[in-house]
């Protein structure tokens, strides 16, 4: 997977060079490069923003140097480039969206600052790719770039040959179950005067893997009451329903 980011904050993105995206890129698997947006401008001071029609705080990035970035950045050969756009006002990222981003060859990340990018470059992109905004929850920071480390991550963790083990990732959380993980505990038995659950020492696979689904399902129940009521009934065995009676809010 080749990815390239624009931002007028290049250094920002140095930890894409670190531990996971660096292993990812030093056996070959993933080509990242950054680009300087201020690289693009014309203008002795190097101006990316400007003030907003209609009024209102703040800056907006002005559309020509972004233009003439994403003109430069996608016009190698090869496959068609998907253009994401870290933005609060996205779609929401999601274990299945950090999937489809994994079997694209090539993104390109735009990252803006200040209240954001003039609409008319995501709308001029889009007449000759394929462009998703996309958001990493309700909350605004001050760029994309943080926003896009987080994609780049959930992103590259899932290349094929990436891990060693590809059956850990099917279990984690929002692998596709709908239930948040259940609690994990290791060496020693006991610390600081808390105890392993008795249960993960039954030895009994079957007891184990019930008590295991329904701490998973009391979290669930307590912290995502979302994910709870779009679980498919036929998702439910009996003992599931008996858990979670007990453990909704009201
Ligand atoms: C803020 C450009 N969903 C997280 C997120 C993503 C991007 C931004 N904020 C929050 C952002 C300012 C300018 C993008």
């Amino acid at each position: 997977m080749r990815i390239d980011v624009v931002s007028i904050f290049p250094e920002y993105l140095a930890p894409l060079g670190l531990s996971l995206a660096g292993k990812a890129q030093a056996s070959g698997l993933l080509d990242v490069h950054v680009h300087d947006l201020r690289r693009w401008t014309h203008d002795r001071h190097h101006t990316v923003d400007d003030t907003p029609y209609g009024g209102g705080a703040g800056m907006v990035m002005k559309p020509e140097p972004w233009g003439e970035a994403l003109d430069e950045v996608t016009s190698a050969e090869g496959a068609g480039p998907l253009l994401v756009v870290p933005t609060p006002s996205g779609e929401p990222l999601t274990q299945r969206l950090a999937e489809e981003l994994s079997r694209e060859a090539w993104l390109v990340f735009a990252c803006g600052r200040y209240e954001g990018i003039d609409q008319r470059v995501v709308d001029d992109a889009a007449r000759r790719m394929r462009v998703r905004e996309i958001s990493i929850g309700d909350y605004v920071l001050n760029g994309g770039e943080v926003a896009a480390l987080v994609i780049v991550e959930a992103v590259v963790r899932l290349l094929p040959g990436f891990m060693g083990n590809p059956a850990s990732l099917a279990e984690e959380s929002h692998g596709g179950e709908g239930l948040l993980e259940y609690p994990v505990y290791t060496k020693p038995p006991s610390w600081r005067g808390l105890d392993v659950p008795e249960a993960l020492f039954s030895g009994h696979h079957a007891k184990i893997a019930r008590w295991r689904r329904d701490q998973a399902l009391r979290r669930t129940a307590e912290r995502r009451p979302d994910l709870v009521a779009r679980l498919p009934e036929e998702a439910l065995d009996d003992r599931d329903r008996e858990v979670l009676a007990d453990f909704v809010a009201d």
